[in-house]
């Protein structure tokens, strides 16, 4: 079941249709029971449907929600990261965070640095090495449940990021360096090994780069980051925590302002953004 956040309420998806419903999001994405409570407003209720394409109208599936995020969780993670920090001394710290038993967790963007689908997303101008992270995000209520999945890219400034692991926090935040979307897929159980997540970048209508990973490559689970994430913190309104990325193009590649940003992680869908 998939739920679209849109200006006037939130629209329920099941296979064959689609509803809109009056909503308070920050209450409705703190339920606990999500799955049953949206499949009871599906079977019983006389909801309006929605016809046709509203991909026009949906939101980033967030209102008051922190979105944080997990990094060097893939082993393709940890490689990128010590191969662009090596002027800096790179040193083993990439490789003790992948293998340490605490992950690395950081804080990524407040509602208003979110783009949903559709929108555009920012590279930093003080930045010339640019690229999507494109990563599994949990919806997680302010009780650590997880209680659905959606998309996210991480945007990174890779020559911040690499010149000194202190810059982190202005490699990843800042205004438009963050997408969500397109829909939550709320789901009781976590989504199969084999779920495959997709990047594919063009420009001017030309590929310029795709690649893929598999959840499989995604070293630790997601309830043991909700669980480091939770701990001795709280999230009134709950959080969105992307889990990493597995997916780096090569380094002589960086983002032009135009570039198409698709991720595809069925059954979530697909989440598109151009760069400004
Ligand atoms: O250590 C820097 C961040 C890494 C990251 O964002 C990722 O692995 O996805
Ligand atoms: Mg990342």
């Amino acid at each position: 079941m998939k739920l679209y956040r849109v200006k006037d309420g939130a629209i329920i998806q099941d296979e064959t249709r689609s509803f809109l419903f009056e909503t308070d999001w920050d209450k409705l994405i703190n339920r606990g029971d999500l799955f049953r409570y949206l499949h009871g407003l599906v079977d019983n209720s006389r909801l309006p449907s929605v016809d046709g394409d509203f991909r026009d109208q949906i939101l980033a599936p967030l209102v008051s929600q922190e979105v944080w995020a997990a990094g060097v969780t893939y082993y393709r993670s940890r490689t990128a990261r010590i191969e662009e920090s090596q002027d800096a001394g790179g040193g083993d710290f990439y490789d003790r965070v992948y293998t340490a038993e605490r992950p690395e967790l950081f804080f990524k963007a407040t509602p208003h640095r979110v783009a949903g689908s559709g929108a555009k997303v920012r590279f930093r101008r003080d930045s010339e090495w640019n690229v999507p992270e494109p990563e599994l995000a949990l919806i997680v209520t302010r009780d650590a449940k997880i209680v659905g999945y959606t998309i996210g890219n991480d945007m990174s400034s890779r020559d911040i990021e690499g010149a000194n692991p202190l810059y982190l926090p202005q490699a990843k935040v800042y205004d438009k360096s963050c997408a969500l979307g397109p829909c939550v897929y709320v789901s009781e159980t976590m989504l199969p090994a084999t779920t495959g997540i997709q990047l594919s970048i063009t420009r001017d209508g030309k590929p310029v780069f795709d690649g893929e990973t598999v959840l499989a490559q995604l070293k630790r689970t997601p309830e043991s980051l909700v669980e480091f994430l939770f701990r001795d913190n709280s999230f009134p309104f709950g959080c969105v925590l992307l889990t990493g990325t597995g997916i780096v193009p090569p380094d002589d590649f960086t983002l032009q302002h135009g570039d198409e940003i698709s991720i595809n992680i069925e059954p979530i869908g697909t989440l598109v953004n151009v760069v400004e």
